[in-house]
């Protein structure tokens, strides 16, 4: 107990002895012959200093300071776009710890906010173009029993998807309308993950919105695997490396996807002509080399084309010196510089939604990962509202003769 309740108390006992007397029901705070702290001043805080507002170093987490709501469990919550964790990491092969990945991604957006969504990149704010975001909460998922996980993560996305959208007004009006089966508008949900076997719950919830769709995949890995070696049940074929192998098997997918970025080792050509066979084109992580990121784009633009697309991001496209914080690194990979730009260049492809994931905070440093992370999710935010790609904004244009 501390010392000014332990004072409060004998003040208490010295009204109900008759030492003093008050017309309302307040304690005495002076004059009762107690070090009692200083009277209140004659503002309040909303009279001296406004608002409360949140810092970017302060207040609740919610991705970028939007609002945050339990969606799932609160159909009054209206949004065009949702941002929707998906705290699962229990299905993987190297290091566990994605679980903290919607954690660690919001965390790293605190100095993103509303008010300062703009980007030169853009030239756009993506708060400010009349769709409604909301930070939509984690998925309760189980870490004991990957089956029911995967229905809770399947469960909880549909549950979003069903939702009306807030706006039927906006830059990209009637774009999931033109392409869902029952000719409605349906919300777009940004999945921060959780490990990449989230992507396997969202394909088939999407299915029932849209039919099989193509994948846009950043990753260093091929994630097209059959089965890992010494698997002994159906359920330990559901994991981060093998989820689209499934999703092909369930034909959740057109045969028109592509990987960018990959630079994995493999155990020979058989993984790359069975990743042909899933539905998969490939683009290295050398390709940025040889053909620049413009070419990167129109190959990826040209094999998705006008089909109802979902774009899954795994951190780990990133060379681990600029996202350490994943669960299987691999050296030599793409600067975060090269995969935004490339992300700016697929603006105006049929997006049904998009993820990121394997952020593992427990192996980053000084936040680098979530960092990285947060701003990509902001990219994907723009992404999703941008009927093209921007054109690059030249504020300063110097004079000939000054080169
Ligand atoms: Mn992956």
């Amino acid at each position: 107990m501390s010392l000014y309740w332990i004072l409060t108390a004998l003040a208490l006992a010295k009204v109900s002895a008759g030492h003093a007397t008050h017309e309302h029901d307040q304690l005495p705070l002076t004059g009762s012959g107690f070090d009692f702290p200083p009277a209140v001043g004659s503002q309040t805080w909303l009279e001296k200093y406004g608002p409360q507002i949140d810092q970017p170093f302060s207040g609740p987490l919610s991705f970028s300071h939007v609002p945050y709501t339990r969606c799932l469990e609160d159909d009054s919550a209206k949004f065009d776009i949702a941002l929707l964790g998906m705290p699962f990491d229990t299905a993987v092969t190297y290091r566990p710890g994605a679980r903290f990945g919607p954690y660690a991604i919001r965390s790293g957006s605190r100095r993103q906010r509303e008010a300062r969504g703009y980007t030169l990149a853009w030239g756009l704010n993506p708060y400010t173009l009349g769709q409604k975001i909301m930070d939509c909460g984690d998925v309760p998922v189980t870490p004991f029993d990957n089956a029911l996980a995967v229905d809770q993560m399947e469960v909880a996305y549909s549950t979003l998807l069903a939702r009306p959208v807030a706006n039927t007004e906006g830059p990209s009006p009637g774009v999931t309308s033109m392409l869902a089966k029952d000719g409605k508008e349906h919300p777009r949900i940004v999945t921060m993950g959780g490990d990449h076997t989230i992507v396997l719950p969202i394909l088939r919830a999407l299915n029932k919105v849209y039919g099989p769709v193509s994948v846009i995949h950043f990753d260093a890995h091929l994630d097209t695997w059959p089965a890992y070696p010494g698997q002994a049940s159906e359920q330990s074929r559901v994991t981060h490396g093998t989820f689209f192998y499934l999703a092909h098997e369930e034909k959740l997918m057109t045969n028109t996807s592509v990987h960018a970025g990959i630079r994995c080792k493999l155990a020979g050509i058989a993984d790359l002509e069975n990743d042909d066979a899933v539905g998969f084109k490939l683009i290295s992580t050398d390709d940025i080399d040889d053909y620049g990121v413009n070419e990167v784009i129109k190959r990826i633009r040209e094999r998705i084309g006008d089909s109802p697309v979902y774009l899954s991001l795994d951190i780990d496209v990133i060379d681990p010196g600029l996202a350490p914080a994943t669960g299987t690194p691999e050296a030599g990979g793409w600067t975060t510089r090269e995969v935004k730009r490339i992300i700016r260049g697929l603006a105006g492809l049929n997006f049904v939604g998009a993820d990121i994931v394997e952020v593992a905070p427990a192996y980053d440093h000084a936040e680098i990962t979530g960092i990285a992370a947060a701003d990509i999710v902001h990219d994907f935010l723009s992404m999703l509202l941008s009927p093209v790609p921007p054109k690059v904004q030249r504020t300063w244009v110097p004079a000939k003769d000054e080169l």
